[in-house]
């Protein structure tokens, strides 16, 4: 594995013991440089290795729906690497008190992690180094070309991280060793998860419309295969267009890390398509999605206003007094009770299917800021909804995404208007030049 995935969260001198993968971020066998680098480290140590996933009561608005996808993929995954030698435990609470007394018991000589840049995993991280002296590696699974290598400050927008990606991607499209069979018995039971009667009883249930892909890693292998052989050639043309199934519907394995992104990567790369026709979905995949980490990492305010850059705070301040022509509250537009029936549509279509097309998202987001009373309150409700009934949602992808819509994260000023200043406005009628704005809420209508 190339070395500038990894980061040394802590190094002591290791006595002999077993090695544990605490896995979160990137929830797969196949294609995880975190897992492969801990049985690379176990076999050279001649140790066993564990899997190890804390499963907490509430994250982050999380509902039935998500955790539902999660823990199938879990439940699929635990079976893998059961035929592997590997045990996976899956324990209930929080990281700061299960990871301690797990380390101590099973006498983990040394525990690696998977990359995340959220708030609220680096939080788990500090609690658990708090409560343990063992070995601790950080090993980036989810990017390309890692986080805190590609870059060591925010950066301003796509066009400069891509020109710091873009060289290094031929170095950081590597293929992948297989997961192999563990060499080393773990000795000890593994203690049987009870599957079934784990579903959350925490998180609310929101629309749990069981419609929507099938989760785990075989299910997204077979979604991207799908996606190569019928998508790819119109994601170009049709993907800012809702009603034409243009979208790759890869995110949500992605969010949870069932899919490599580095591998769907490769696989594109090797598609005879001509270049043109991949280079707009390596964008999102490669350049926006890094793009987006690299903002949740560098930026500590990238779910508020204060994270907005200043020229995007300055216009929106200058701008609170402005008249909201129309107003609603949180609840009004979860229910998508607003004058806007194509508004209505996008937020249906994410109540209902847990998705929604990425051109009607970035109308979505910018809708509540002209129609809450403060850009706060936007951030606030939009983030919310997303992270309440979005599948992928609860992801740098969707903060950062937010964030654009409603601050000019990663945009440029454009004319001045009323309420956006110069944040870029979206309208119906632009829709409306677009694409069928009556198709698409008859298609929502229907689902
Ligand atoms: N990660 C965990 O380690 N434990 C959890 O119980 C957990 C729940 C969860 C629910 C919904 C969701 O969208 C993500 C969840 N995650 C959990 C985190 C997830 O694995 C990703 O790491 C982040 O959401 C993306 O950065």
């Amino acid at each position: 594995m190339l070395r500038e995935r990894l980061t040394q969260i802590r190094q002591t001198t290791r006595h002999r013991g077993p090695v544990l993968y605490w896995m979160s971020r990137d929830q797969r066998v196949e294609d995880n440089w975190a897992l492969l680098y801990a049985q690379e480290m176990a076999i050279a140590d001649k140790s066993p290795l564990a899997v190890l996933f804390c499963l907490v009561p509430a994250f982050l608005d999380a509902t039935t729906r998500q955790y539902r996808f999660m823990l199938e993929g879990l439940r699929a995954l635990s079976v893998r690497l059961d035929k592997l030698g590997i045990p996976f435990f899956l324990l209930r609470g929080e990281p700061a008190q299960l990871l301690p007394r797990f380390i101590a018991e099973k006498r983990i000589a040394i525990c690696i992690t998977d990359f995340d840049p959220l708030r609220i995993k680096r939080q788990w991280k500090d609690d658990v180094l708090a409560g343990t002296d063992t070995a601790f590696v950080e090993i980036d699974a989810h990017n390309i070309v890692p986080c805190r290598f590609v870059s060591q400050r925010q950066e301003y927008g796509a066009y400069t991280l891509r020109k710091k990606i873009s060289p290094l991607l031929p170095r950081f499209l590597d293929e992948f060793p297989p997961t192999v069979r563990h060499p080393f018995e773990w000795s000890g039971t593994t203690p049987l998860v009870p599957w079934d009667d784990i579903l959350h009883p925490v998180a609310t249930d929101a629309g749990t419309g069981n419609q929507g892909p099938a989760p785990g890693e075989s299910a997204a292998r077979k979604n991207l295969r799908t996606f190569l052989d019928t998508g790819l050639a119109f994601y170009d043309t049709s993907r800012n267009n809702p009603i034409l199934d243009g979208q790759s519907h890869l995110s949500a394995y992605l969010h949870f890390g069932h899919l490599s992104a580095q591998r769907v990567a490769m696989e594109v790369m090797r598609h005879h398509l001509p270049w043109p026709s991949k280079a707009p979905f390596l964008e999102q995949l490669i350049v926006r999605r890094e793009l987006a980490d690299n903002f949740c990492y560098y930026n500590p305010s990238y779910d508020s206003f204060t994270g907005f850059p200043e020229w995007a705070r300055k216009t929106l301040d200058e701008h609170r007094q402005d008249t909201r022509w129309y107003l609603y509250s949180g609840n009004q537009l979860a229910s998508a009770e607003t004058h806007d029936g194509l508004w209505n549509a996008a937020q249906q279509e994410m109540v209902k299917t847990g998705r929604m097309h990425g051109y009607m998202r970035m109308y979505w987001a910018k809708k509540i800021l002209e129609w809450t009373e403060s850009p706060e309150a936007a951030m606030e409700i939009a983030i919310h909804l997303n992270n309440t009934y979005e599948l992928d949602g609860r992801d740098p992808n969707g903060y950062a995404g937010i964030a654009w819509s409603i601050g000019g994260v990663h945009d440029r000023p454009w004319k001045e208007r009323s309420i956006f200043g110069k944040i870029r406005f979206m309208s119906y009628n632009g829709c409306r030049s677009k694409f069928s704005v009556n198709t698409y809420i008859e298609k929502v209508r229907l689902l």
